[in-house]
């Protein structure tokens, strides 16, 4: 784009909600948190129409618009969830909430016919793509130019795929989470053990020393772009349990010395109803006295961080606000709605400027990318192009590099750079 255009000045509000929305198109993001894997993770690799109706968001729904039981629909085979969920959410009313609205805007980018009575011919469809061509046209239609997995190192699945040689995906990156280590250790430190460290079920002894050195073989393993861990409502830190110790005397310190930031994701109820699976899970208001405390205790650590709940939000931006080794990212998961995602981002804009990440998919089907993408630049895009105008009016000329530079540090650098520089 010629300088020229870049430094001319945008006056009407008109002109500047054009800027925005060229802008944002022709600006890809990086997604910094998914759940998606690269082709080389084979069935890990969710992607077609039966993953994407199987969604866990659109699952949570079936069971309040059916009068199908969960212990019924989990004994179906994938195809035939789908073809319940297509037929009762999509052909038999309008598919008017975000999830289902964003299984349409998916499959409509694609040519598919979102009106059809079967899935048939979409299947048809996805059965003759070439997986890899397709991840790329997926990426394009999205306008994203990476995305970071979720990666653990003690999921049975996933695991297998981390022996041996792999030539690295420059389009999938890795996150270290640390779910099983952080929150179920009782239940999972035998597979610690089983690969070879000497830790027990009270993590005492040589414990704590010994998942410092799993954290560390596994970075070299991963080379993850951070590591993660998603925390209850109830998380507290200081506290007198098992996450504390391992979180003071082993992932702080790697995290720090690595220079690489923890993402703490922070006011899940897990498994509120088991009986949905994935889908079962909630939100609750945690106490964020627990962030106050670890980033004034830990100066030299760098969070990543994303609150569930939107009773936290405001409080969640007065923090943000005084710790620097703070960046907030995303609305996460019951959050990513229109009217929610508005809400707070309008807040975070007027009270941290562009010094935050502005979002997230969480996707866990690749064609998820699209809708989940389109949605944040069309709502967003209307929050920046908002802030701008009320700039101009208040005498400051606007340019189209000025948008470019909020957009670009929303959706890139502030994860690119101020996030991953220090990572040795
Ligand atoms: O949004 C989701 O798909 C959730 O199920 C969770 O995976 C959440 O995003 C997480 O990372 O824990
Ligand atoms: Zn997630």
């Amino acid at each position: 784009m010629a300088t020229q255009v870049l430094s001319t000045t945008l006056t009407t509000q008109r002109e500047i909600a054009q800027a925005v929305e060229e802008v944002f198109a022709s600006t890809a993001v990086i997604d910094i948190h998914t759940h998606l894997f690269a082709p080389r993770f084979e069935n890990l690799n969710l992607w077609g129409v039966d993953n994407l109706l199987t969604y866990h968001y659109l699952e949570a729904e079936l069971f309040r618009t059916s009068t199908v039981r969960p212990e019924q629909y989990w004994e179906l085979d994938r195809p035939a969830r789908a073809d319940l969920i297509w037929k009762t959410m999509f052909v038999e009313r309008a598919p008017i909430s975000e999830a289902a609205r964003g299984a349409v805007a998916a499959l409509h980018a694609l040519g598919l016919d979102t009106n059809a009575e079967s899935l048939e011919p979409m299947r048809e469809y996805f059965r003759d793509l070439d997986v890899d061509d397709h991840i790329n046209r997926i990426f394009r239609l999205a306008g994203v130019s990476s995305v970071v997995m979720t990666n653990d190192p003690l999921d049975p699945e996933e695991l297998p795929f981390w022996n041996g040689s792999h030539r690295p995906d420059p389009r999938f990156q890795a996150a270290l989470r640390m779910d099983r280590i952080l929150n179920l250790w009782p239940a999972h430190h035998e597979e610690i053990s089983a690969q070879g460290y000497e830790v027990d079920a009270h993590a005492s002894g040589k414990s704590i020393a010994e998942v410092r050195r799993f954290i560390e073989d596994w970075m070299r393993r991963m080379n993850p772009v951070y590591m993660a861990v998603s925390l209850p409502d109830s998380f507290m830190f200081p506290a007198d349990d098992l996450r504390h110790r391992l979180l003071e005397g082993a992932i702080l310190p790697v995290s720090k010395d690595l220079g690489l930031p923890l993402a703490l994701m922070i006011g899940v109820r897990r498994q509120a109803n088991p009986t949905l699976r994935l889908a079962g899970d909630a939100s609750g208001r945690a106490n964020l006295l627990a962030l106050e405390n670890l980033c004034r205790d830990y100066p030299d650590n760098r969070f990543l961080v994303s609150v569930l709940s939107r009773e936290n939000q405001h409080e969640f931006c007065v923090y943000s606000r005084k710790f620097a080794n703070m960046m907030p990212f995303g609305c996460w998961w019951f959050l990513n709605n229109t009217s929610v995602v508005e809400e707070i981002t309008r807040e975070r804009l007027e009270m941290l400027g562009t010094s935050f990440i502005a979002q997230n998919s969480d996707a866990r089907v690749l064609e998820q990318l699209i809708y989940k993408w389109r949605n944040t630049r069309r709502t967003i895009g209307k929050l920046i192009a908002d802030q701008f105008a009320l700039l101009a009016d208040d005498g400051r000329a606007v340019t189209r590099a000025d948008i470019q530079d909020a957009v670009t540090r929303l959706f890139r650098t502030n994860f690119e750079v101020r996030m991953m520089t220090a990572k040795r």
